[in-house]
């Protein structure tokens, strides 16, 4: 177990009702410690032990299960299969390139970012929820509930790539502080709701409107309630795409506690920093939005290229828009053994945020030669494309595979790390597999 996995178990150890806040929202009585779980709390609970627990009513308060408590895996998030915890305060987790493969990213392989604490499930009542419209350039300001948005607009279900500015942060030289992501802050489910501008289309946007952004119902980490976790916003044209929506579904179902239920947005291709969880605030600005996480250098990059290591200004910092042209390799998982002699089918994903993906080829041999892979087109636009090849090893030894895409515009992701920037956003260098032959 690493000593990130070992947080929350010193959490435990120090502040265990706020361990139980976090992890299961469950309510303990801060004196006497003795807890109580119910409802969804003990649903997730019991997810995560894999059973329900008949005595759940008798389970002090602060309390990590046994059957985590001991298990190798560490701290598990409700709900999640073999994310590989960075933090679990906040809880930031991804997904090993592996168990990316299924065609629709499952609920319990979306990797989670967080950047505060989101609202305790057992306070979340998806029927007293409600989304307001505000800010300067509406022209008028609303409140639906999610029965109301169900009701009254038409429904739409897309598959959608989300990906978090800061995937493949790990590989910065000099290295970039914040969450160590290597390559799996990133999924593609399906995703049910509501067209963003079928909303803003009964609201009325004023003629000055720039910016459409996000709050949400997360609180901050230091606990402040006058302090905002994140909100974040996107150019008017982009609030307006078919696909920008306000989502209560993923994969035909609520979408899971970590990843914003019960509504969120869903805004495909750019940073997933775009697209707020726990979602109850829109505003309609006539500005650029100034929000936490939208100003100085956060999910921005130098509007022209810097040396590794330069100080950049604020004002030679650049807002990060649509996200560039990546690949994965999901099949087989890296470290393989593989038979000598025998054709090795491998397969994956690649997307080119707002663009398509028009090529993916790949490599045995470090780069020298490319092998063009099969590639289907997107189920719809802004998701992920599904490649695969057939690879022979010429003799026994260690292989690496190595997945290049190209976007329509021809754009192609490099074979190392791309322009350093101060915060290590926009890593989309070849994803890379071993395979020993024997
Ligand atoms: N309210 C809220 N929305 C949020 C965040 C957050 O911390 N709070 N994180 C953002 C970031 S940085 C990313 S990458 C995505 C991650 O979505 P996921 O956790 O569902 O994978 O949510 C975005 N929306
Ligand atoms: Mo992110």
């Amino acid at each position: 177990m690493s000593d990130k996995e070992r947080g929350i178990h010193k959490l435990y150890a120090t502040d265990p009702i706020e361990a139980d806040d976090l992890v299961w929202g469950r309510k303990s009585d801060p004196v006497t410690r003795r807890g109580f779980i119910k409802g969804s709390g003990l649903a997730a609970m019991s997810a995560a032990v894999g059973a329900s627990i008949p005595l759940a009513h008798l389970m002090p308060g602060g309390l990590i299960p046994a059957a985590l408590a001991q298990s190798d895996q560490g701290f598990r998030i409700p709900g999640k299969e073999g994310l590989i915890v960075l933090n679990d305060r906040p809880v930031n987790a991804e997904t090993p390139a592996h168990l990316l493969d299924d065609r629709v990213t499952p609920a319990k392989h979306l990797f989670v970012r967080n950047n505060g604490t989101p609202p305790a499930i057992a306070n979340i009542d998806p029927d007293q929820w409600t989304l307001e419209f505000g800010g300067e350039s509406v022209e008028q300001t609303m409140s639906f509930t999610v029965a109301e948005l169900k009701e009254r607009f038409k429904q739409y279900t897309y598959q959608l790539q989300l990906e978090c500015g800061g995937n493949g942060r790990n590989e910065f030289v000099p290295p970039a502080s914040g969450n160590q992501w290597s390559v799996g802050a990133i999924g593609c489910p399906e995703w049910t709701g509501v067209r963003l501008k079928d909303v803003l289309d009964v609201i009325g946007i004023k003629s000055d409107a720039v910016y459409v952004a996000y709050y949400g119902a997360d609180v901050h980490l230091s606990g402040d309630p006058t302090k905002v976790p994140i909100s974040r916003g996107i150019p008017v044209y982009k609030a307006l795409e078919d696909e920008t929506l306000i989502a209560w579904a993923m994969n035909g179902e609520d979408i899971p506690h970590m990843n914003g239920y019960p509504l969120r947005l869903v805004c495909a291709g750019w940073p997933g920093s775009v697209a707020g969880k726990w979602l109850n605030k829109i505003v309609v600005r006539n500005q650029i939005h100034d929000g936490p996480k939208m100003t100085g250098t956060s999910y921005r990059v130098p509007c022209k290229p810097v040396a590794p290591g330069s100080v950049v200004p604020d004002d030679e910092m650049c807002i990060i828009e649509s996200m560039p042209v990546k690949s994965l390799i999901t099949f087989p998982r890296s470290g393989i053994q593989h038979a000598a002699g025998q054709h090795l089918a491998i397969r994956g994903h690649a997307w080119a945020g707002d663009l398509d993906v028009t090529d993916v080829y790949v490599s045995i041999d470090f780069g020298s030669t490319w092998q063009k892979a099969g590639l289907e087109a997107p189920a719809n636009r802004f998701a992920w494309q599904h490649w695969k090849a057939e690879i022979e090893f010429p003799e026994a030894g260690y292989y690496e595979i190595w997945a290049r895409a190209t976007d329509s515009a021809g754009r192609s992701q490099p074979m190392v790390l791309p322009g350093w920037n101060p915060k290590g956003y926009l890593n989309n260098a070849c994803h890379r597999i071993a395979v020993q032959v024997a």
